[in-house]
């Protein structure tokens, strides 16, 4: 008998990963794990057409469905990455489908709305949704701006449940990894209130000083000079504004209680202008930038 060495297997795919909402996170998604190569395929699933055809041609998905069910039938994750607020309706959509062992994740930048949601659409059996938001993206948007490395080096939370299925969790925290992601888990509740204050006020602050200055100014003439900080919030208030139209309405609460903390210190601010008061300028700027030296 002659001693055959074993021939290295390679690793077993996992199956079919759906993508629903190929935008510039599901896309980037879709693109990152195929080029992975860890399912058998990718597929994607878009209302728009121009979205689908794109996706496919670029490669960021083998195939795209127009049919949900269709796609999701015998499928092994499911991605939800539409904007926050179609996410309640197809949810409902997903759970009247058959989708036996499908892993159910999402990309949402609020969680608890979305929580919420899929509990009410499964009537609380949400043990295989892993509800999940990368920290991650830019001001482009649109299947044609996916990149397979967005997610490198950048934090994904996930917001697992008391009841969610450890595997389904550790293959979700497990694809974001392969994606070079550095995961966390997060309660819902804290998730939304770190993410109001990082993420949500500062989009708000960057919409309104555009919109505010831009209608008062005569032909736009502010955009001319625009290269010291405003060009920064410029960049910001080009993001999606669906997909924070949506944010804002999902995390309600947790914006307003930091808006209104942010407006209080604005207010404060607003009277050392008014009285003079360098003094009280000073330290808020010194203080400022000392936290920051911190973060940087
Ligand atoms: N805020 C990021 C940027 O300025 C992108 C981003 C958007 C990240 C939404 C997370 C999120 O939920 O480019």
């Amino acid at each position: 008998m002659v001693d055959v060495m074993p021939v290295p297997s390679a690793p077993a795919k996992l199956g079919r990963l759906v993508v629903v909402g190929l935008g510039l996170i599901g896309g980037s998604f879709a693109k990152g794990v195929r080029e992975k190569g860890l399912f058998d395929e990718v597929v994607g699933v878009d209302l728009d057409v121009e979205s689908r055809r794109l996706a496919v041609e670029l490669g960021v998905v083998d195939r795209c469905e127009t049919d949900l069910a269709a796609a999701c039938q015998g499928a092994a994750v499911i991605q939800l990455a539409v904007p926050i607020l179609a996410m309640e309706k197809l949810l409902a959509q997903l759970a009247k489908l058959d989708l036996g062992e499908a892993v159910l994740t999402d990309v949402g930048s609020a969680k608890g709305n979305v929580v919420r949601a899929a509990r009410l659409a499964f009537a609380g059996k949400v043990e295989r949704f892993v509800p999940g938001h990368p920290i991650a993206g830019s001001e482009q948007s649109g299947v044609e701006a996916s990149n397979a490395r967005l997610f490198r080096r950048h934090k994904v939370i996930l917001t697992p449940q008391e009841s969610t299925d450890p595997a389904a969790l550790a293959l979700v925290d497990g694809l974001w990894r392969e994606l070079g992601a550095d995961v966390e888990h997060m309660e819902v509740e804290h998730h939304d209130q770190v993410l109001a204050a990082t993420s949500h006020l500062p989009h708000l602050l960057a919409f309104t000083l555009v919109d505010s200055l831009a209608k008062r100014s005569e032909n736009l003439e502010i955009f001319r000079y625009a290269a010291g900080g405003f060009r920064d919030f410029t960049r910001i208030a080009g993001s999606d504004p669906v997909m924070w139209h949506d944010i804002f309405l999902a995390n309600r609460e947790a914006v307003l209680r930091t808006l209104d903390a942010f407006r209080d210190d604005l207010d404060a601010l607003r009277g050392a202008v008014d009285a003079g008061d360098g003094h009280q300028l000073l330290g808020v700027f010194t203080r400022a930038r000392f936290a920051r030296e911190h973060f940087s």
